[in-house]
């Protein structure tokens, strides 16, 4: 498997600026999109889902705010992603710290212990409804944000940062 990594650090996201069409399909998150030399780039949910089921790894978030340029971070000493079949690649995030919030554990509308959800496979808690309809992106959706790094636009928040749209932010992963 070909990863890119920087100090050790696998990128597994970048997303830059508010162009990039992110509703894309089950196939296209789990395959990986982008590129990690051309900015906007996602690595896929199988690979994530094969590396973390290897050994033990840790998360690491950034993103730039974009009313304040401000960076924050978020980090987790435990990511591993479910497999496809059974899990539909669950995220198993725990162990913050950082000054970003723990906008994924939140008690309400939580995003760790949740299915993975695109606009053609609806695993998210919101009844009758696809979050991505109103995120236009694929994520971890409860019901439905606290945080998305894939979601377009005013929905490319982290919400614990009490600001609001992210403008460039970044998920990286490294072994513990
Ligand atoms: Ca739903």
């Amino acid at each position: 498997m070909l990863v890119r990594s920087v100090f050790g650090w696998i990128m597994i996201l970048q997303h830059f600026g508010h162009t990039f069409d992110w509703n894309l399909p089950w196939a296209d998150y789990k395959d990986g999109f982008g590129s990690v030399e051309y900015q906007n780039f996602w690595l896929g949910l199988e690979k994530m889902h094969l590396l973390t089921g290897a050994q033990p790894y840790r998360l690491r978030v950034e993103m730039q705010m974009e009313s304040t340029s401000k960076w924050y971070s978020a980090e987790y000493w435990s990511f591993k992603i479910g497999d496809e079949l059974n899990d539909k690649y669950r995220l198993d995030v725990s162990g913050y710290s950082g000054d970003a919030g723990n906008a994924l554990q939140l008690a309400s509308n939580a995003h760790d212990g949740m299915k993975f959800t695109t606009n053609d496979q609806d695993n998210d808690m919101l009844i009758g409804a696809n979050c991505v309809y109103s995120r236009n992106g694929g994520w971890w959706f409860n019901s439905c944000t606290k945080a998305c790094m894939t979601c377009g636009s005013s929905k490319y928040v982290w919400e614990t940062t009490q600001e609001n749209r992210i403008v460039d932010g970044r998920m990286m992963i490294k072994p513990q």
